[in-house]
Order: structure tokens, then sequence, then C-alpha cells
């Protein structure tokens, strides 16, 4: 992986950049979709590429271990043939999916002992047999085995906590040296920051994954229900300390103001599920604020979704027509929901790579999220 610093913001943190693999280019700021299964839900390829034109997807190994399974994965000569997909792709490690699973797992020094979500079956992942697991997914970029807290956290569960991440970061760094890319690309190893909302664990955190020398790194801990302004306020001390040169990826972030404000904090990569799941349930994210589809305030209004929207679906279908599919419950509404939301965010990272190159970041930026944080 190479990655070219552009730009640097002289009023804010922002930057620009590009990210080069061996499928291709990512520009940065950038919003990576979540196909969680090897879909993003609702979206066809076709659409997800001619539409939202995103350079780079997520995979969750959680649930690709899961099913289809690795035999499936392996034979299929990894996800990008298997989904054909030949774009990037990341996979997030497990770490916070185990952890979604609060009742049904149990973590120790060795690994996580898990139920399955499906079956009831008992797995046990280890930050060995993760990196294992990632090598047969295939995907340019894999991240560490972490233990994502809650919060609020207790200070000294979070201590703790942040520690055995640190170890279990060694563990995957030393057994990836003993594994051989198993498809004929690169894959790029990204490690962690925790430290939940402490600011001397962030510290500590920070220095020693950036100790660690990977060629990026991620923020993971945070959009798990503390306050906007706690998640900036980590963001801050840890953009200050890991290196400039690299890449850093704040993990499971956010709403599209959760997404500026990061970016003006020194943020480049960000994922979400809020795009498509809120879609799902008739929430549309716009430029001028987020709509509530299903309000009987939009029965009659025959104007385009969304007249500045990117994608094909904002200007061939009307609001009042999208209400009418979701009270219908007609699938087709949920599917023109999701292309509208991920195209707004792929949008509105691209944009505010344009307004970093340009120099006015920091206007465009406070004047975004005023306007996006209205009602419709
Ligand atoms: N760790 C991992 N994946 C994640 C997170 C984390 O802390 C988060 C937190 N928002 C989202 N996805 N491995």
């Amino acid at each position: 992986m190479n990655f070219d610093l552009k730009k640097t913001d002289s009023k804010s943190q922002a930057r620009a950049g590009t990210i080069t693999t061996d499928h291709g280019v990512i520009e940065t700021p950038i919003f990576m979709p979540v196909g969680t299964l090897g879909t993003v839900k609702g979206v066809h390829q076709t659409e997800l590429k001619n539409e939202i034109n995103p350079d780079i997807i997520l995979g969750n190994t959680y649930h690709l271990y899961l099913r289809p399974k690795l035999e499936v994965l392996e034979q299929a000569g990894g996800l990008h043939k298997f989904m054909n997909w030949d774009r990037n792709i990341l996979t997030d490690s497990g770490g916070y999916q185990v952890y979604s699973l609060s009742g049904r797992r149990k973590i120790n020094e060795e690994g996580v002992k898990f139920k399955s979500h499906i079956d009831g079956s008992m797995h046990f992942f280890t930050p060995e047999n993760v990196m294992e697991i990632q090598r047969t997914i295939g995907a340019d970029i894999i991240m560490a085995f972490d233990e994502c807290t809650p919060y609020p956290c207790d200070y000294n569960y979070a201590k703790r906590s942040m520690h055995m991440t640190h170890r279990w970061l060694d563990r995957c760094i030393n057994h990836l040296e003993k594994l051989p890319f198993k498809y004929g690309y690169e894959q790029t190893f990204f490690p962690i920051v925790q430290g939940s909302t402490y600011k001397d664990l962030r510290k500590q955190s920070a220095e020693y994954i950036s100790n660690a020398g990977a060629e990026a790194n991620a923020i993971g801990g945070l959009s798990v229900g503390e306050p906007a302004e706690e998640m900036y306020a980590m963001t801050e001390v840890v953009t200050e300390i890991l290196p400039k040169d690299k890449p850093r990826y704040l993990m499971g972030v956010g709403t599209p103001i959760n997404i500026l404000e990061n970016i003006a904090l020194g943020i480049d990569m960000f994922d979400c599920v809020m795009p498509t799941r809120n879609a799902r349930n008739g929430m549309l994210f716009t430029a001028h604020g987020t709509i509530n589809i299903k309000n009987k305030k939009w029965e009659k209004d025959f104007s385009p979704i969304d007249e500045m929207g990117i994608t094909n679906v904002d200007t061939y279908y009307s609001k009042a027509y999208l209400r009418h599919l979701f009270v219908a419950k007609e699938m087709l509404g949920k599917q023109i929901a999701s292309i509208h939301n991920l195209g707004f965010y792929v949008w509105l990272t691209r944009e505010a790579r344009k307004h970093i190159i340009a120099g006015d970041f920091r206007e465009w930026k406070d004047k975004m999220v005023k306007q996006m944080d209205n009602r419709l």
C-alpha cells in the first residue's frame, strides 16, 4: 500500500490524500459502504459501481466466517471473486461484532469464545486465527483483533482492556509474519487504538499503536453511545499522536455531521451502517437535513427525492412515490433509500476532499454542519 498526502488544511487538521493498493486508488477522505456479508444491503453491484461509485467497501470477518464459511470463500478464490467486486475491500476483525454479542461471548487473554447468532454453535476467535481468517477472506485491508469497550466504561476495565488489545496486537503482527498472502495481491494490516473515553489511556494507546510501525492506523471504541463532544475530544488526542504520513481510519462513525467534524480533526477513512440501516427505516440524509420519508407531509410532494443527489434514483423518483413504497412496505422503497443515502455519504466525503484541496474546507464544513442539522 502507498499513501500520498496531497494537502493539509491550514485552518483545521483536515487532509486530502491518495491510498493505492493492488485493487486501485482510494481518494481520502473516504466513506466506505458497509457490506457485512459480501453485499451492501439492498444494492446491486451495478448500482453500487455506477451510481454510488465508492473506491472501497467493507466486509465483516465474524459474519463471513459463519456464512458462507471459509471453505466457500477459499474455493471462490477470495471475497473479491466470490462477490465479483474488483475494487478495494476492507474486513473488520470481528472485535466489534463479537463485542456486540454481549450475553453470547466470553473474553479472556487467549481470545473470545462466542455463540453463533445463527445456530448457537460455539466458536473461539484469537488474534492468530482471526489473521488466518482474514487471509482467507482476502480483503486488501485487514484489521487487528481488539476489544471495543462499551460506554460508559469503568477506568480500570478500560485500562486492562487496552493493555490486552495491545498484547493482542503484538500477537496479530507476529502471526501475520508467518502467513503468506493467498491470492497474489497484498494485504495491508491496520492496528486499532482503544482506551475508551479517557484521555490518558487514549494517549498511551496512540503511542503504542504508532510504535507498532504499521502502514496505517485505526481508532476504535468510539461512537458507542458517548456524547459527540467526547468522541471529538478523543479523536483529537489520538490524531495529535498518530503519524501524519499514514492514513487514519475512525471505525463505525457516524452521522454526516460526525464525519465532517472528524475530518476536521485529521481522520481519512470512515465506515458506518447508518446510511443503509436508517434508509431501511425511511430516514434520508441530505445536504439540507434529514427527511423521514414516511411522514404524511410527503404524501403529495412530487418533487425529486433529492435534487442535488448524485445517484439516478434521486431525480428519477419523487418523494411522494418513495413515501408510497414505504407505507405499502414495498422492498423497492428500502433499495431506493439505501442508494440515495450511500450516494449522499460518498458525495459528502468527496466534497470535503475538494474543499480541502481548494483551501476553503473550514468555511464549507461549518456551513454544512449547520444545514445538515435540520429535520425537513
Ligand atoms: N473495533 C473494531 N471494529 C469496530 C470498532 C472497534 O472498536 C467500532 C467502534 N465504533 C466499530 N467497528 N474492530
